[in-house]
């Protein structure tokens, strides 16, 4: 069974989305990121750098202890690999373009769409952001051109067939109104758009919820202030031998 650390995120949501093309047993165990679970000690000694998703491989396939996977990228390649299905193994050449596109997902859409949720969500408390807002908005916009420009002349990120590459970049792009883009403008795009939309195991996927919704009247103020000192402002925990001196 696949234990997956998750909040319905776009990383998390790739994990579940390949968990439902897959059709392997998982439960969700829910880490709720707005709460502060990423820094509890269970979670950290699966994922050291504090978020989600995660998976703990509780079968894994030559038995032995569980194994603990963290990045959404690795946990693609490792489900992937395991099952035999979304990432070819024997063609060199295919396997790493499809390694190229989750590497692509991983070190620009993913990171760049991020930041640019993140300026665009501040208020007028945090000062001028227009810098920022420009430079992540034309960033957004010229991935969108990197993957239309990719896709025009076949039908997925790797080449023919629907792999893991495309579960990395599709969570991404369901927010696409609210990242000031104009599909139309990025025809190819909408096309894949459509075509991964339209797979059950996506519906699936991106319906995997991680429980009940938190009232947000039921957080106390106590607990807001605990809050906002361990999510903003994040910077380096110390080591486990530093923190025992103390
Ligand atoms: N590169 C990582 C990014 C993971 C990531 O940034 N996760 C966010 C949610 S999407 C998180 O856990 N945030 C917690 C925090 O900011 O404290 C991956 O793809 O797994």
């Amino acid at each position: 069974m696949i234990e997956v650390f998750y909040w319905p995120t776009p990383n998390g949501k790739k994990v579940a989305i390949l968990l439902e093309e897959l059709g392997v047993p998982y439960a969700i165990t829910p880490l709720n990121i707005g709460r502060g679970d990423q820094f509890s000690e269970r979670f950290l000694a699966v994922n050291p750098n504090n978020r989600m998703p995660a998976i703990l491989d509780h079968a894994p396939k030559a038995g032995g202890d569980p194994i603990a996977v963290f990045e959404s990228g690795a946990i693609l390649m490792y489900l992937a690999e395991k099952e035999g299905r979304f990432w070819p193994q024997q063609d060199q050449a295919a396997k790493y373009e499809v390694v190229e596109w989750v590497v692509w997902q991983m070190a620009n859409q993913g990171p760049k769409f991020g930041e640019r949720g993140h300026f665009s969500r501040l208020g007028p408390e945090a000062g001028d952001q227009s810098y920022a807002r420009r430079r992540f908005d034309d960033e957004v916009h010229r991935l969108y051109g990197v993957m239309n420009n990719r896709l025009y002349d076949r039908p997925y990120l790797a080449g023919q067939d629907y792999t893991i590459a495309d579960i990395a970049a599709f969570p991404w792009t369901t927010a696409w109104a609210q990242q000031g883009i104009d599909l139309d403008e990025f025809r190819h795009v909408k096309r894949w758009f459509e075509a991964v939309s339209a797979r059950p195991a996506v519906q699936r996927g991106l319906a995997v919820t991680a429980g009940e919704p938190e009232d947000p009247a039921t957080v106390t103020p106590e607990e807001q202030a605990r809050r906002q000192k361990i999510l903003f402002n994040q910077r380096a925990r110390p080591a486990p031998d530093l923190e025992r001196v103390r």
